[in-house]
C-alpha cells in the first residue's frame, strides 16, 4: 500500500508536470493512463468513482461546486479511484478528436494537484540503475536510446547500428515522425519514440544530444533535458525498463565524465511511475568503469 502510494504521488506529479501549463488539445490521456491505472490495482468501473466521492456529481462540469468541494477531501483512494474512472470515462465514451475540454482539464489538475497534496508524506520511488558494457541493440527492455541528430532519420554511431538492426521499419516509422514534427526535424534535449522494427525491444526513443562546444553553450542543459525526455516518453508508454547508450560522447564530442554525471543525476532525481529499472549500455568497457565509479562515490556518499 505504501508503494501503491508513492506511485500515486508520483503520477500526480508526472500529469501535472506533463499537463499543466498546456492546452487542453494537447493533453493525451490514451498514452499515459492506461496501463498505469491498471497497475496502481484501481478499480476501473466507470462511473462509480466519481459518484461516491462525490455524490451528485457525475460530470466535470460543475467546476465552481468541485473547487468547493475539492480541499474537503481526505481520501487518496477515493479521489484517485474517482480521477481513473473520470480518465475511462472520457476515453471511452468521448467520440470527439478532442478528448479533454478546458473544463475537464481544469477538473483533472484540481484533482491532481489535491491527490499530490494527500500523499506528499510518501517515501520517494527511485529506479534501479544497472551499468553494462554492450551492444544496445541487443537488449530486451521495454525502450532503448538512440542518439539521434536533428534530422532523426539515422546516422552513424550507435545511430547507425540501431538502424542496421531494426531494419526498414524503424526507417519508415521515423519518415513518419519526421513528416509529423512542425520543422520536419527535432530538437536538441527533446526525446521522439517510435517501434523499434525488429529489435526485441517494443520502443526506440531518439533524441539529438548537443554537439559539445565549450560546456558554455547549455550543453549541460541540454544533455540533462536529453535524458529527462526520454525517461518522461517511457513513462508516457508505462515501460518498466529504459537502456540508454552514452549520448553525445561519440561523434558530438562531450566529455565523457561529465557526461555520466548528468546521465546519473538526471535519472536519480526523476520520479518513476511504471519505470522500475534504467541500464546504462556501454559499448566501451572504459564508459562502464566511470559510470560505476560516479554511481560507487555516490553509494559511498550516503
Ligand atoms: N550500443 C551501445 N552504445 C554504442 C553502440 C552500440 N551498438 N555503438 C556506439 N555506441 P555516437 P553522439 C556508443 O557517436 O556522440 C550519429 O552519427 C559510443 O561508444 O553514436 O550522440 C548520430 O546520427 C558512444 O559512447 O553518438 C548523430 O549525428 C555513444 O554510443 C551523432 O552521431 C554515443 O556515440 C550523435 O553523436
Amino acid at each position: 500500500m505504501k508503494q501503491d502510494i508513492a506511485k500515486i504521488h508520483s503520477f500526480a506529479q508526472f500529469w501535472l508536470r506533463e499537463y499543466q501549463d498546456v492546452p487542453p488539445q494537447q493533453v493525451c490521456l490514451e498514452n499515459c493512463f492506461g496501463e498505469i491505472c491498471f497497475s496502481l490495482g484501481f478499480s476501473m468501473d466507470c462511473g462509480h468513482g466519481i459518484e461516491e466521492a462525490f455524490p451528485g456529481m457525475s460530470v466535470l462540469g460543475n467546476i465552481t461546486a468541485f473547487k468547493q468541494i475539492i480541499g474537503d477531501i481526505t481520501d487518496v483512494a477515493l479521489l484517485a479511484n474517482a480521477i481513473f474512472s473520470q480518465w475511462r470515462y472520457i476515453t471511452h465514451w468521448s467520440m470527439t478528436d478532442s478528448l479533454i475540454s478546458a473544463n475537464n482539464k481544469e477538473w483533472f489538475c484540481l484533482a491532481f494537484a489535491r491527490l499530490a497534496e494527500l500523499t506528499k508524506d510518501a517515501p520517494p520511488l527511485h529506479v534501479s540503475i544497472e551499468t553494462i558494457t554492450g551492444d544496445i541493440t541487443t537488449l530486451d527492455v521495454d525502450a532503448i536510446v538512440n542518439a539521434a541528430n536533428c534530422g532523426l532519420l539515422g546516422g552513424g554511431g550507435v545511430d547507425g547500428e540501431i538502424h542496421r538492426a531494426a531494419g526498414k521499419e524503424l526507417f519508415e516509422e521515423c519518415l513518419k515522425l519526421v513528416e509529423g514534427l512542425p520543422k520536419h526535424r527535432g530538437d536538441t534535449g527533446q526525446a521522439y519514440l517510435t517501434k523499434a522494427g525488429q529489435l526485441p525491444c517494443k520502443y526506440v526513443i531518439h533524441t539529438p544530444g548537443p554537439v559539445y562546444c565549450d560546456g558554455q553553450h547549455d550543453e549541460p542543459k541540454l544533455l540533462a533535458n536529453c535524458y529527462e525526455n526520454c525517461l518522461r516518453r517511457a513513462e508516457e508508454m508505462a515501460c518498466t525498463s529504459i537502456a540508454f547508450p552514452c549520448i553525445s560522447t561519440g561523434v558530438y564530442g562531450y566529455p565523457k565524465k561529465e557526461a555520466a554525471r548528468i546521465a546519473i543525476k538526471t535519472i536519480q532525481a526523476f520520479s518513476p511511475v511504471s519505470l522500475q529499472k534504467v541500464v546504462f549500455c556501454c559499448f566501451e568497457a572504459g564508459d562502464a568503469v566511470i559510470y560505476k565509479r560516479i554511481l560507487n562515490e555516490k553509494k559511498e556518499v550516503i
